[in-house]
């Protein structure tokens, strides 16, 4: 064990007791299994990749054969992280001995192409959204954790794999992401302290930040500036949505990806409770986020959609025009807002 990680042992951490019986189930499966399938939800975010990139680093410690699946491609901002070049798109083989699928509220959220029917071995969900998944081997599930990366740092040294710099990276990341930069309510003491042992590795935090926040390409901003004019606001300024159509994507030369983190720009406002953004997929389709302050929780009306999330982020998949979608949603909050 390394001094690092005797530290680490000796400190207490609050989530610690409600993670250790799951943690002690899951550590005979790993150590059983040889060939790893490891997959997040599509569209992938800090937490999705980053955790999914420090697994892959954690396993490859314990000498298995590890291969991380998204659907979709990692966004460029998360690219910096090593590991993040290894994450392959579609599957040719299917023979794993244990999936570790990791952030992900709902199945349906490892996206449409992911090979549901081919994945026959166990499958073990680490995930801290706020509905557990049933039917799987194990189920190492905290709601309470800032971010997927945090239960993974303790399972890393429940494993006794040293903290590396690339695992610490990665961590940090999903940690940084999923919490707003320290920002939202999922900041916790524990969160800090899990930092606090990444950054004893010397791992750059600057450059980690100024990967994922100031490394927009020029076309991003220019998208943001056609988006900020579909600002529409209801209930007194309570609610506000901004969306994106394929026409806004195609003269800017985005995907539909790049609108990544343009919601806050809408919850920002004084006085709203309640953002929305809307990016299109097809002719009448949508993907709906959802972003609040305070208490009102998004992921049941996300849910209500057949999607899912936290409390004060969730998203789902919609049909209809934005101004039906938008007379829908200004419904739904009529008792809430
Ligand atoms: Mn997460």
């Amino acid at each position: 064990m390394s001094t690092l990680n005797l530290l680490i042992a000796n400190y207490m951490f609050n989530r610690l007791a409600h993670l250790q019986p799951n943690i002690e189930k899951l550590i005979p499966l790993i150590h059983g299994a040889h060939r790893f399938l490891v997959s997040m939800h599509c569209r992938p975010d800090g937490d999705a990749a980053g955790s999914a990139i420090a697994m892959g680093h954690i396993l490859r410690a314990l000498n298995k054969d590890v291969t991380i699946l998204n659907v979709d491609e990692i966004p460029m901002q998360l690219t910096f992280l090593n590991g993040a070049q290894d994450i392959v798109h579609s599957l040719e083989r299917f023979d794993f001995d244990l999936c570790i699928i990791l952030d992900c509220a709902t199945p349906d959220l490892l996206g449409k192409k992911f090979p549901h029917d081919k994945i026959t071995c166990p499958i073990v969900y680490i995930d801290h959204h706020s509905v557990p998944w049933q039917d799987c081997a194990v189920n190492l599930h905290d709601s309470q954790a800032s971010a997927v990366g945090e239960i993974l740092f303790h399972l890393a040294n429940a494993l006794n794999v040293e903290i590396t710099q690339d695992i610490a990276a990665a961590l940090y990341t999903s940690i940084i992401t999923d919490t707003g930069s320290f920002r939202y309510t999922s900041t916790t003491a524990d969160a800090m302290r899990v930092c606090s042992y990444l950054l004893a590795t010397d791992i750059n935090v600057w450059e980690i930040c100024s990967n994922i926040y100031e490394n927009n390409p020029v076309e991003k901003i220019q998208l943001l500036g056609l988006v900020l004019q579909t600002l529409w606001l209801s209930h007194d300024g309570k609610l506000a949505c901004l969306h994106a159509n394929r026409q806004m994507l195609k003269q800017c030369h985005c995907s539909g990806a790049m609108t990544d983190g343009f919601i806050n720009y809408a919850r920002s406002i004084a006085g709203v409770e309640v953002s929305i953004f809307l990016t299109q997929l097809e002719d009448n389709l949508y993907r709906m986020s959802f972003r609040s302050r305070g208490n009102i929780d998004v992921s049941q009306i996300a849910a209500s959609f057949g999607g899912g999330g936290h409390k004060n982020a969730a998203a789902c998949t919609i049909e209809g025009s934005v101004e039906s979608i938008r007379t829908q949603v200004e419904t739904i909050f009529e008792d809430l807002l």
